[in-house]
């Protein structure tokens, strides 16, 4: 692969090491981020390395360099995969993803941003007033799927508290036509709690800070973060987020989307809701419960458009149907009281974001597409899902995000190392095999039906009566103490080693509050008086708030195995579409752009699988083709080939092709395909296709035209 820049920038292409050992990896990682280099390839896979200050590598000229240039034309950039992802889809008409993985603070979503401005800067040049539209709507809505969906934690000022997939659909001309957003497991309990020196989702503090007086006003709001349970632990804490000029981009964001007066406000009303729901506090005469200052109520009920009492009697009370088909009315104690509260301040919010994701939705959604008229209408995938998270206290939330990570590393390996391998055997070329580490067994050991981690705490949830998460985790020391990757939390701390990969998921177990996160349990009552609010927009989140009590399904699904379903679903959506992978790495913890800490690094290249990436693309070939293919594209570039062939087979034409052009030395012959092991052959054949196109075009025209 060409060698664009001096060797004092290290190897732009992780394959050029001399040797492939983790020494010399590690060496021309850091060469290449202490010389401001951050990324590197592995054949097409960038890695990308934080580099916690501004680059100025995203401009226009650098987007010029690269529309359009193979990825060996310039040095390693987001916007060569993007370009190659692009192609792929225009030239192939293939759908293709772009799949961004790493840990928090590695840089995903920053990555994910610079990818749709590159693809957003290079489609539609004849500036077509419809496609100009759908590109801002899908721009601007990272601004306001960050504002609800992000937050402070201790890993990262904006860490994405919500897995986002987008997909971009384009027209036969390569623009932009429209998109779909889907979203994952929101961290809605960070609504309620957060840990310390965390925050709230940035767009509580942004309407606080942000919003005009009058409007804080009329939500009975002050514009003090510190006054509201929810968000004071947040209130003082720096961020290099300014939450008053976020709070005008987003109001703008939401109106240039398409975002209705009315629905803005609905928005902000919800999260003015929250707030004052969390200030809320009961008290119990030993009998009965009741709310601290009825002011609150009258405040609620106005900004959700619902009846003060029934307010307050949701508050304190819930419908239950007794075992003989009667239906009553329960009084909640005070800790009831609270959990409800809580788990309605959580629901709203959720809900309110997936609503804003859907709504986002039905603005971009590709409407009237004619594909006999318009061609087929293909798509990239942006995949920006939360990276692997270890916290000192781990819950429900890391369980499930380090078990998507775990699903989308096994797809990596399936698409990339064993994918790769089958087809060698397949086609018949010698192939050294490589030992990789499979993770197949971590991910059963959490999704498999009956005997996995997931089951075993669907089962405790159904339990009927009380099942605590300590029954809950002996029963699962009891059925799993035998599986090589499960650790029991009863090992002591100086036992549970952090192996690179097998202690993702178990480590997270030793934790509690699993059985009520996974149970995801809201009072039915809570629905029913959102779905009867005369706010049509509050009306419309709470569809399930229909059903009488004696109609609610008594085993809905938990939280785990919806989970579990939604990633099922995305990884069968990816696979199918041809990937391109960006693989982020966080150089240290202190968000320094000078340290690079060597064991992190190191740690996070091994469970990224990065050296096994490497060894497989070093024994492999980077193109392949099947005979037939090849032969239709470059047949013009040789006389024994132009117009027809008089050889036996396809493959002999092919050799024909490769010995002309005098790389032989460069290809395998497979039994249906010709692979080719580094892409400067194929560049020089597809240039002289290119040159040869104008004389060969001129000509047919001469011969139409009867001249010849
Ligand atoms: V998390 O899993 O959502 O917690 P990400 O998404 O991997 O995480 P993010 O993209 O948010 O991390 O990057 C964290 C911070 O690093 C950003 O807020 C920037 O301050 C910084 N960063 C990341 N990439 C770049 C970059 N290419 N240039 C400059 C960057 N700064
Ligand atoms: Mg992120």
């Amino acid at each position: 692969m060409a060698e664009l820049e001096g060797l004092e920038f290290g190897k732009s292409d992780f394959v050029l090491l001399d040797e492939v050992t983790m020494e010399q990896f590690m060496e021309n990682l850091k060469l290449r981020f202490e010389k401001g280099r951050i990324y590197t390839y592995i054949g097409e896979v960038v890695v990308s390395v934080n580099p916690y200050q501004q680059m100025d590598i995203y401009g226009k000229e650098t987007i010029d360099a690269y529309r359009g240039r193979e990825l060996y034309e310039n040095p390693p950039h987001l916007y060569a995969v993007s370009d190659a992802a692009y192609k792929a889809m225009k030239r192939r008409a293939k759908d293709t993803c772009i799949v961004i993985s790493g840990e928090s603070g590695a840089g995903k979503t920053e990555a994910s941003k610079y990818i749709m401005q590159y693809i957003a800067a290079i489609t539609n040049p004849s500036q077509r007033k419809e496609v100009e539209s759908v590109k801002n709507v899908l721009l601007k809505s990272n601004c306001v799927l960050e504002a609800f969906g992000n937050a402070k934690t201790n890993r990262n000022d904006n860490s994405s508290r919500f897995g986002k997939y987008m997909d971009i659909n384009f027209n036969f001309n390569g623009d932009p036509t429209g998109g779909h957003i889907n979203n994952y497991l929101l961290e809605k309990s960070r609504v309620v709690h957060q840990q310390e020196g965390e925050r709230n989702f940035h767009s509580f503090y942004q309407l606080l800070r942000g919003g005009s007086q009058d409007m804080l006003a009329s939500f009975h709001l002050v514009n003090d973060p510190a006054v509201y349970t929810y968000t004071k632990e947040g209130a003082a804490t720096a961020t290099s987020n300014n939450d008053r000029s976020s709070h005008k981009a987003v109001m703008s964001a939401l109106e240039v989307i398409g975002f209705t007066k009315e629905e803005i406000n609905s928005i902000y009303q919800i999260l003015a809701s929250i707030l004052l729901l969390g200030n809320m506090q009961f008290e119990s005469d030993g009998e009965s419960v009741q709310i601290q200052g009825l002011e609150a109520v009258n405040q609620i009920s106005e900004l959700t458009d619902t009846e003060p009492d029934s307010v307050s009697k949701t508050l304190l009370y819930r419908t239950v149907a007794t075992g003989g088909g009667e239906v009553i009315e329960k009084g909640h104690t005070e800790q009831e009281a609270c959990f409800g509260r809580d788990a309605f301040a959580k629901a709203l919010y959720e809900r309110l974001f997936g609503w804003i994701v859907s709504r986002i939705n039905s603005v971009i959604e590709v409407k009237d597409y004619n594909p006999v008229l318009h061609g087929k209408n293909t798509v990239i995938g942006v995949l920006d899902i939360y990276g692997f998270e270890i916290f000192d206290n781990n819950s429900f939330e890391q369980f499930c995000i380090n078990y998507c990570n775990e699903k989308l590393q096994q797809l990596f390996i399936e698409l990339i190392l064993r994918q790769e391998q089958g087809e060698y055997q397949r086609e018949g070329i010698t192939w050294q095999h490589i030992d990789y580490f499979n993770n197949q067994i971590i991910v059963d050991l959490v999704e498999q039906s009956h005997k996995g981690i997931i089951s075993i705490l669907d089962e405790a949830c159904l339990t009927v009566g009380k099942v605590t998460d300590t029954v809950c985790l002996d029963s699962m020391d009891t059925k799993l103490a035998q599986h090589p990757h499960y650790t029991s939390r009863k090992l002591s701390p100086a036992d549970k080693t952090m192996d690179f990969q097998k202690d993702f998921l178990v480590y997270t177990l030793t934790h509690f509050g699993f059985l009520d996160k996974n149970k995801d349990m809201l009072y039915q009552d809570f629905k029913r008086l959102m779905y009867n609010s005369a706010n049509p927009v509050l009306k419309e989140m709470w569809p399930d708030g229909h059903l009488s009590i004696t109609e609610v399904t008594k085993r809905p699904l938990t939280a785990a195995t919806l989970f579990k379903n939604s990633i099922v679903a995305l990884v069968d959506k990816l696979a199918c579409k041809e990937p391109y992978y960006v693989r982020c790495i966080k150089p240290n913890e202190v968000k320094s752009p000078v340290l690079f800490d060597d064991a992190r690094c190191e740690h996070q290249v091994a469970y990224l699988g990065l050296m096994e990436n490497v060894m497989v693309r070093r024994a492999g070939f980077a193109y392949r083709q099947p005979y037939a293919r090849f032969l239709q594209r470059y047949k013009m570039t040789c006389e024994y080939t132009w117009p027809n062939h008089l050889m036996a087979s396809d493959r002999e034409a092919v050799e024909a092709i490769v010995t002309q052009h005098g790389f032989q030395d460069d290809v395998a012959y497979g039994h249906t395909k010709l692979f080719v092991r580094t892409p400067r052959s194929l560049f020089t054949l597809e240039q002289e296709r290119a040159a040869l196109i104008p004389i060969l075009v001129l000509f047919l025209q001469k011969v139409w035209r009867g001249a010849l």
